[in-house]
Order: C-alpha cells, then sequence, then structure tokens
C-alpha cells in the first residue's frame, strides 16, 4: 500500500504497480506435477480440464516484447480428477518461437510494436507476421487447439499438450487463412437437429472487409462456410450468437499501413479510433442459404468482447463490454509503465437492436470497470440470467482487475470476490455442477448458477499463481478451494474448459 498523509484526500489504492508488473514476468520453464498445496477442498465432482492460453513470454532471451498481445502463447493445463487437481504448461512450439528460442534473438515483428532488433531500417518492408498462438485455447471434435484471430489455428496433443503442427479443418482453411480465436458453441443448433455447434468467424481487412462464417459439428469437421463482404477496414476480435444469427461490432477505426509498412510501427499501432463516426452493427444469418447482411449504426464506442446475444420478437438484445475508445497502444511507451487512472474502464452495457426500426438503444448495466466475461455454456445465444467476468475491487475508476463478479441480471443485484490488495485476476471460467443435459430434458439442472467458478490469480506476495475455486452461487463465501502452484503463470487471455 501507498502510504498518504493523514487527511489526505488521495484515495489508497486496491494494489501496487510494481506488484501488478510482476505477473508479467516470463515464465520460461515447462511443468508437470500434481499441486498438491490446496487450501480448502477440490470438489469430487469436478472432473475435467481447465485449459489456459496467454502469452508465457514477455522477452526472447532478454529483449523485451512491445506488448504482452505479442507474447508467445503458452498453454497451462489443469486437470482435476478425483479431488486431486495435476498441472502442465507447454509453449505452442509454433515455427517462430523455435526459430526465436534457438537464435537468443527476436527475430519477427509482432502484430503490436514488437521490432526486430536494429531499427526501423531492419523492419521496412518486412509483413511476415509471427502467428503466436496465444489468445485461446479450446478442445473439439477430439482436438485441442491453439487459436490467434489472424492466422490458422495449432493443434496440441491433449495430454502432453506437445505441438502437433498447423490445423487446417481437411483442407477448408488454406495457408495463414484467419480463424478467429473466439468460437462460439451453440449447445443445441437447429439446423444440426439439436446437436451442438461450434460457431467461429474470419476476418479478411482492406478497403472493404470480409467475413467469414464457419460452422463445425461435434466431430470437428467444417460443415457450414459462408463470406460476406461489408464496407470499410474492420477489426473485430469477437462476436455474439443466437440461434439464428451472428452479430459483429464494426468499431469506428481507420488503419493507416505507411508507419507499419516503414517499419515504425506495427500494424496493430496503426489502427486509429474514430469518435466520430458511428459504430456498425453487422448481423449476418447463420443459414448459408440466406444472403446479405444488415447493418443498424449506433454511437461510437469500442468493443473488444461480448458476453452473449437473444432474440426476443423484433429486437436483439446483445450484451458487451464496451470502452468510450480504443485503448491504443502507444509506439514508444512501456506497457509496464500504463498509467490506468489515464485510462477509461471497460464497462458492461446492453444494446437492444430493433431490427424492424434499425434503431439501437444502450443501457449501462455494470459501471465498475470489467473484462473477460463468461457464462453458462447452454445458455449461449439463449435467455440467461447470470454472468461472470474480472473486475476492479474498487467500484470506480480504472485499475487492473483484482476481482470476479457475478450479475445477476434478472434482479441486477452483483456479487464480487476481491483478491486485494496481492491478487491479481484473469478470466474467469463457469462450469457448471451437472453438464451435458439435452436442452430437451430441462437443460441445467439445479439452476444456472449451480457449479464452480474457475480461474487463475497471480498472488504478488508470493509470486505465484493459484487456480481458486469459487462457489457460483456465492460469491461472498471464501472460496471453496485455492491451489497454490509452484511459480507463476503470466497474466492471461483466454481458457476453456472440457469434461471429457
Ligand atoms: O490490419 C489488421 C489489424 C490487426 C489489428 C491486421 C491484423 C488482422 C493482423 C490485425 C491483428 C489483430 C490481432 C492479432 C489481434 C490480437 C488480439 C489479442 C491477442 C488480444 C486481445 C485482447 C483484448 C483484451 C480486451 C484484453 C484485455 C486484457 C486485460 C484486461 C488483462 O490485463
Ligand atoms: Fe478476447
Amino acid at each position: 500500500f501507498q502510504v498518504y498523509e493523514q487527511g489526505s484526500t488521495v484515495p489508497e489504492k486496491s494494489y501496487n504497480r510494481g506488484d501488478w508488473q510482476r505477473g508479467y514476468e516470463s515464465l520460461e520453464k515447462e511443468f508437470d506435477y500434481w499441486i498438491d498445496d490446496v487450501e480448502g477442498e477440490i470438489p469430487q465432482e469436478l472432473q475435467g480440464t481447465l485449459f489456459r492460453n496467454g502469452p508465457g513470454l514477455l522477452d526472447i532471451k532478454g529483449q523485451r516484447i512491445h506488448h504482452p498481445f505479442d507474447g508467445d502463447g503458452m498453454i497451462s493445463r489443469i486437470t482435476f480428477s478425483n479431488g486431486r487437481a495435476h498441472f502442465r504448461n507447454r509453449f505452442v512450439r509454433t515455427q517462430e518461437y523455435l526459430e526465436e528460442q534457438k537464435a537468443g534473438k527476436i527475430l519477427y515483428r509482432g502484430v503490436f510494436g514488437t521490432q526486430k532488433p536494429g531499427g526501423w531500417l531492419a523492419n521496412a518492408l518486412n509483413f511476415k507476421l509471427k502467428n503466436i498462438a496465444n489468445t485461446n485455447v479450446i478442445y473439439w471434435g477430439g482436438k485441442l487447439l491453439a487459436l490467434w484471430e489472424a492466422a490458422e489455428p495449432y493443434r496440441l496433443e491433449p495430454y502432453t499438450l506437445e505441438t502437433l503442427g498447423k490445423e487446417y479443418f481437411n483442407g477448408v482453411l488454406s495457408e495463414g487463412e484467419a480463424f478467429s480465436a473466439h468460437p462460439r458453441v451453440d449447445f443445441s443448433c437447429a439446423q444440426d437437429n439439436g446437436a451442438p455447434s461450434l460457431v467461429n468467424f474470419s476476418i479478411k481487412p482492406g478497403l472493404s472487409t470480409t467475413i467469414t462464417i464457419f460452422e463445425l459439428n461435434t466431430e470437428g469437421k467444417i460443415v457450414r462456410q459462408h463470406a460476406h463482404s461489408v464496407p470499410g477496414f474492420a477489426f473485430i476480435h469477437d462476436f455474439a450468437i443466437t440461434p439464428n444469427y451472428c452479430i459483429f461490432f464494426q468499431n469506428p477505426v481507420t488503419f493507416n499501413p505507411i508507419p507499419f509498412v516503414l517499419g515504425m510501427r506495427g500494424a496493430g499501432e496503426c489502427i486509429k479510433f474514430q469518435p466520430e463516426q458511428p459504430t456498425r452493427l453487422i448481423i449476418i444469418s447463420r443459414n448459408p442459404k440466406q444472403k446479405g447482411v444488415k447493418i443498424i449504426e449506433t454511437r461510437a464506442g469500442f468493443v473488444f468482447h461480448h458476453v452473449n446475444a437473444i432474440e426476443r420478437e423484433d429486437e436483439i438484445v446483445i450484451d458487451s463490454l464496451c470502452y468510450e475508445s480504443l485503448p491504443e497502444v502507444q509506439p514508444e511507451s512501456d506497457f509496464r509503465q500504463v498509467d490506468f487512472d489515464a485510462l477509461k474502464p471497460g464497462q458492461l452495457w446492453r444494446f437492444h437492436l430493433n431490427l424492424k426500426d434499425e434503431t439501437v438503444h444502450r443501457e449501462l448495466l455494470v459501471s465498475r470497470c470489467c473484462e473477460f466475461p463468461t457464462l453458462h455454456p447452454q445458455k449461449v445465444g439463449r435467455p440467461y440470467r447470470y454472468l461472470y467476468m474480472g473486475g476492479a475491487h474498487a467500484e470506480s475508476g480504472n485499475a487492473p482487475l483484482q476481482a470476479f463478479m457475478k450479475v445477476d441480471l434478472e434482479s441486477g443485484k452483483q456479487q464480487l470476490w476481491s483478491a486485494a490488495p496481492h491478487g491479481f485476476a484473469s478470466e474467469p471460467i463457469f462450469v457448471p455442477r451437472t453438464p451435458h443435459i439435452p436442452a430437451s430434458q430441462g437443460g441445467t439442472k439445479g439452476g444456472e448458477d449451480d457449479g464452480w467458478v474457475l480461474a487463475l490469480v497471480y498472488d504478488s506476495e508470493y509470486h505465484r499463481s493459484d487456480v481458486v475455486i469459487l462457489d457460483a452461487k456465492d460469491f461472498h463465501k471464501e472460496p471453496i478451494a485455492r491451489l497454490h502452484l509452484k511459480h507463476h503463470v503470466p497474466y492471461g487471455l483466454h481458457g476453456s474448459f472440457t469434461s471429457e
């Protein structure tokens, strides 16, 4: 804690920036062990594997990368079995990772400003980006896939996490083709007679942008694929689905490639937010026979992540985490020195898209700084009551995530469990107690919040990470268990749980 003189009006912060920074140290080592330092008890009924992805390296042998989104993907896997838990982590052995580790230096430019040593001359006209496979990891159709939105997935062996190679889904993807890091699973897809379908997309930006939708059956085969063109450049990280639609937010940005071409900035640093321009909401049918897209304009804002969307009479309702503007990456800055107070927080908004009148109405649901939303897997695209996400410790202002929030959308009640002052939060994952009850048989048994919320928490006091298991029914209770790892896991991005 910082010390302020008595009577000072400066509020005490819930965190110390030095503590937060250490969560961004590289983890070079790969581990494989049973977790035996456990507070509380791991529920016997909790069976399955939590996979996490995120940047494992924030430097290449001491040469710092410019932004965490440029860090090499490292998969962590925590397997729960009969009240015990096993940890393993492995880097995705992309060709570029192997080359750079061998050379002991940065050989590739990153999208978010990492440059090869040697100044702009060494980087100019160098368009070969590194597929770092660092954003998400899913288990689908018997395959474990590490995802990064600007290129094809990497397939891994689910148990050993050994890298098996790039995945093209039987030649459906071409070399270097994008496959986003934010697939959504429709638990009961009407087009597939109620079987689950994994829906994903790819973005090919340009003067106009091509959005391709992919749907994969439970065997992991792409069974539907359709491409659509929308006017203008688009940077789209996530989307939402309903039983009939895919919904995208085309945030108001422009792309000026010149500094990228000249080797002065990363491609992601050439994106500029345009507050005077509207956000375009793009609605595309999931039925490939239905051509054309619907575009509705609304006030500006920047959205990375959506929580969920539902169809309601003439409306699509979509809950999203919205920033006032794009938090732009600055070329000459060190992300570790970020001034949290100078940035605007992401907040949870509900957008009502009226498809008849083509109007949008928005309401603020949660004003606390929040990110990384999740919900019950069977509620994706359907009316839902609860969502979970990371949140700041303090109710107002912008700050690192130190807490987990549960929001009851029916009552408007919110619950918070905070790991402040030493703990720092990441994406929570909701795991239902009784999975795989078909929607036709009543869907969720025991209530939508009957289950656990799992997340990694970085504990700066011991420079290690904990796997925290919260009772989803009550965040005000102490965690059911806290599993202390032997090391830290750098702040990650996304992951998933599989009970298979
Ligand atoms: O011209 C295009 C521009 C562009 C930005 C070309 C492009 C397709 C190569 C491209 C690439 C985009 C990529 C690779 C985006 C990757 C994003 C990423 C790895 C992560 C995004 C994370 C978002 C959020 C909101 C994270 C929040 C984190 C915290 C609150 C935790 O500390
Ligand atoms: Fe994301």
